[in-house]
């Protein structure tokens, strides 16, 4: 099976090799090594794989052990045609991180942090990962008691300026990309939907090394609109990096198959993506279910990308039907006069605008058809039209 290399279809290493281990239970599958992770990737016509440090090189490593598992892990990579376009750092597993990482309340935690990213950074640029992603995963409180918000954010910039200079100084060209989630695995996480990092990023040092990676789940345990979110990071020329993945609005972290539980909602990301054009990597955050065995990963692997590229058919099946073309038209009402008076302000245009005979009755007839539209939308995804 392959896929369109142009969709840049990338997995985790922590995806298709999670081992099935939730709060209440053991592992269901053996742990895959990082090479058995490459071929699995290869057979299922994966464009690339991503890694925190820790998925590849252990905490505990030593050099010639980091270097041996790194030259088998390009190797495994080589051998099946994938490359590495992102990488992060693991700054949420190990008991140092308990309470945060860049916000510690300690200054040699946070400094920790700084110097294991420094070298994560230093491993994802020999694997040819140009972009970097920061999810603060312990990045939070349980009680607003224990930490300081405002002295949190303040950490959190200081953090990031510091290795925004870094990938300047190595000359590793990175684009960084913040993951924001509200909750899970603190009670309370900084930064809790891509929004805040949105508005973060115009006050770093480096706005422009900066952007977001949204992921799909983040947003509907939050019981946000997805699409919303991604379309603003668009808009702002500040998507370097999607998680795709599905969940259940308001459940816990599910990282469900790709599609699998809102297909709608699904459907307009991929038209969103697709009709603006995004071309950074598509990533799948996602794990099989717990029951599956790596077969069945394999299945859940293909069915993220399948998903993918029959919800871009559809998106151009949309954008190609007559009557949805038609309705879009009678929906949007253009005026060339009163929008160059909006356009831009100037007192000439507020007076002119003032005087416009705008008839609120009259406006409020236009026709609606929402109904319609959205029913043609419901048959394409359905497979009726
Ligand atoms: C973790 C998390 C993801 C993040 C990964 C990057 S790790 O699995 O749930 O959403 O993208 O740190
Ligand atoms: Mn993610
Ligand atoms: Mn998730």
């Amino acid at each position: 099976m392959s896929f369109d290399k142009k969709l840049k279809f990338t997995f985790g290493l922590w995806t298709v090799g999670n081992v099935g281990r939730d709060p209440f239970g053991e592992p269901t599958r053996e742990k895959l090594d990082h090479v058995q992770i490459c071929d699995l990737l290869g057979d299922v016509g994966a464009y690339g794989v991503n890694l925190h440090d820790n998925d590849l090189v252990p905490i505990d490593a030593d050099t010639p052990t980091r270097d041996r598992i790194v030259k088998e892990f390009r190797k495994g990579m080589k051998d099946n045609g994938l490359v590495c376009p992102m990488a992060t750092t693991n700054l949420f597993s190990d008991a140092v991180f308990k309470d945060g990482a860049f916000t510690s309340n300690n200054a040699k935690i946070r400094a920790y942090a700084i110097q294991k990213t420094m070298r994560a950074m230093d491993l994802g640029a020999e694997l040819g990962a140009k972009i970097y992603v920061f999810w603060g995963g312990r990045e939070g409180v349980e009680s607003d008691a224990t930490k300081n918000p405002v002295e949190a954010i303040k950490r959190f910039r200081e953090a990031i300026n510091f290795l925004c200079e870094y990938s300047i100084s190595q000359r590793y060209g990175y684009k960084f990309a913040f993951e924001a989630k509200p909750n899970e695995p603190r009670g309370h996480m900084y930064f809790a939907v891509t929004g805040s990092y949105l508005a973060l990023i115009p006050s770093l040092d480096h706005p422009e090394m900066c952007g977001v990676n949204p992921e799909v789940a983040h947003e509907h345990m939050a019981g946000l609109n997805f699409v919303h979110q991604v379309a603003a990071a668009l808009e702002m020329k500040k998507l370097f990096h999607i998680d795709l993945n599905d969940q259940e609005f308001g459940r816990y972290d599910q990282d469900f198959r790709f599609g699998s539980a809102n297909p709608k909602h699904a459907f307009f990301l991929v038209k969103l993506l697709e009709d603006y054009k995004y071309d950074g990597p598509r990533q799948f955050d996602a794990h099989a279910y717990r029951q599956s065995n790596y077969e069945d990963v394999k299945e859940f692997a293909k069915g993220c990308m399948r998903t993918y590229v029959l919800l871009r058919e559809k998106a151009q099946r949309w954008n190609d039907d007559k009557e949805i073309q038609q309705l879009l038209r009678t929906i949007n009402v253009e005026d060339q006069m009163v929008s160059k008076l909006t356009k831009k302000f100037s007192t000439g245009n507020a007076k002119k605008l003032l005087e416009s005979p705008l008839d609120r009755v009259e406006l409020a007839k236009a026709p609606l058809p929402y109904e319609r539209l959205d029913q043609l939308t419901m048959e394409i995804i359905m497979g009726a039209r």
